[in-house]
């Protein structure tokens, strides 16, 4: 039991910066590899990429930086936030070119590329295995533009009003998922490609038409799709996937979900007027949230493909449950007691519980706080009896012998000043 508390204390400890911080994007640097700062070291983000070498990563300050960029070696380009660093084009092409393997670009607003075709925000020329994340890609004529390209991933990407298409594809087994794509005339077009690529937890958000492809595309990873901001459906079962295809029965995706994706998922609870947050971080559909206060215990579904990890991070404010000291946590997924597998930690204002399983299903998770069984508490009252007993026949040995000696050196001074008397 204590090596088990060990271990899970270990791997809080491990795991809570991983999961419980803000800075998802981190970049693992090989340790030959140098990181070139802009503008500390490079006044543009180009002179850093020439002076670069395979493997180096730029690292780019908060600014606007008006630059067409080529990148033609494997760097990885990384703004500090995404808002704030901006790569403007200034209409004059398309704003950033890669054309090597293995690039990395994450962090920008890229905006501005010039408003005809065939010009980009984001062009990748004949190259694979690139990855495209975290950045706002707005204001061009095609937005992100996969030319002759596999096995790439572009995720966590907002791209919007892009006077064209907001994602174009010709290429092979690249994979979506996460982005945001809003307010183009296209949102995805799929020209040509012998292997699918795959769309799962998108938005698509009110593009004059959503989707538009020629050759198989997948638009699920087997149980989650797509969230269409166009679809009419229901959700019968309450698992957050809609019971019928979108955009028509017998349409491309099969499982549209009912809400917006992003990585946390947000509920807002009244509490005495005032409005406090659940908020659980997840890698899959989370649906049919129930929050029972007085019977201190929440619940939800979570939903994904059979044999892959999914892993929840919930913060529960105590303003809203609160753990007494004869309470404990008893965690279930589909009635079965996980509470061991799970970490839980705390701060002065909130908890946080952290679970990674492998699915089988769509498993039904509750959270109680419920109260320590009588047997086990009479165990603790039992030890705590015998350690106070314990304690207190110590302290008065030793006061006993304090006192005896003390009685016995006055003993000694009195038959001494007898003496002399
Ligand atoms: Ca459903």
């Amino acid at each position: 039991m204590l090596r088990r508390r060990i271990l899970a204390a270990m791997i809080s400890v491990l795991m809570l910066p991983l999961f419980f911080g803000t800075k998802p994007y981190g970049i693992v640097v090989a340790s030959q590899s140098m990181i070139r700062k802009v503008p500390q070291d490079y006044l543009t983000i180009q002179a850093a990429i020439n002076a670069a070498s395979s493997g180096d990563v730029i690292q780019v300050s908060p600014r606007t930086y008006p630059e067409i960029l080529m990148i033609n070696k494997t760097v990885h380009v990384v703004g500090e936030d995404r808002s704030a660093t901006i790569i403007d084009g200034e209409e004059k092409g398309t704003v950033i070119t890669i054309t090597a393997l293995n690039v990395e670009v994450s962090g920008f607003t890229i905006k501005n590329g010039r408003r005809e075709s065939p010009y980009c925000g984001i062009l990748v020329f004949s190259i694979d295995n690139v990855t495209i994340s975290n950045n706002i890609v707005t204001d061009n004529y095609f937005g992100i533009d996969l030319r002759d390209c596999d096995q790439s991933t572009i995720f966590d990407n907002t791209i919007a009003n892009n006077s064209y298409v907001g994602i174009s594809v010709r290429g092979n087994n690249n994979i979506f998922y996460g982005n945001t794509i809003a307010n183009n005339t296209q949102g995805v077009l799929v020209s040509t490609s012998t292997t699918p690529n795959t769309f799962y937890h998108n938005n698509f958000l009110n593009n004059t038409n959503q989707a538009l492809f020629y050759s198989s595309t997948k638009w699920d990873n087997g149980v989650e799709g797509n969230f269409w901001s166009d679809y009419q459906g229901s959700d019968g079962n309450g698992d957050g996937i809609g019971d019928t295809t979108y955009p028509y029965e017998g349409g491309w995706d099969k499982c549209p979900l009912m809400e917006p994706w992003s990585l946390n998922k947000i509920f807002p609870i009244n509490r005495d007027g005032e409005t406090c947050y659940v908020i659980i971080r997840r890698s899959c559909i989370v649906a049919s949230f129930n929050l029972n206060v007085s019977a201190k215990q929440l619940s939800f579904r979570v939903t994904g493909p059979s044999g892959s990890m999914f892993f929840f991070n919930i913060t529960i404010p105590k303003t809203i449950l609160n753990k007494g000291s004869s309470e404990k946590w008893l965690i279930q997924l589909n009635s079965t007691d996980v509470t061991a597998n799970s970490v839980v930690g705390e701060n002065a204002s909130a908890y946080f519980i952290f679970l990674m399983r492998s699915f089988s299903s769509s498993y039904e998770i509750r959270i109680q706080i419920v109260k320590i069984p009588i047997a086990d508490f009479s165990v603790y009252l039992i030890i705590g009896g015998v350690a106070t007993t314990v304690i207190t026949i110590g302290v008065a040995v030793v006061m006993f012998k304090r006192k005896r000696k003390k009685t016995s050196s006055s003993f000694t001074h009195l038959v001494a000043d007898s003496f002399a008397g």
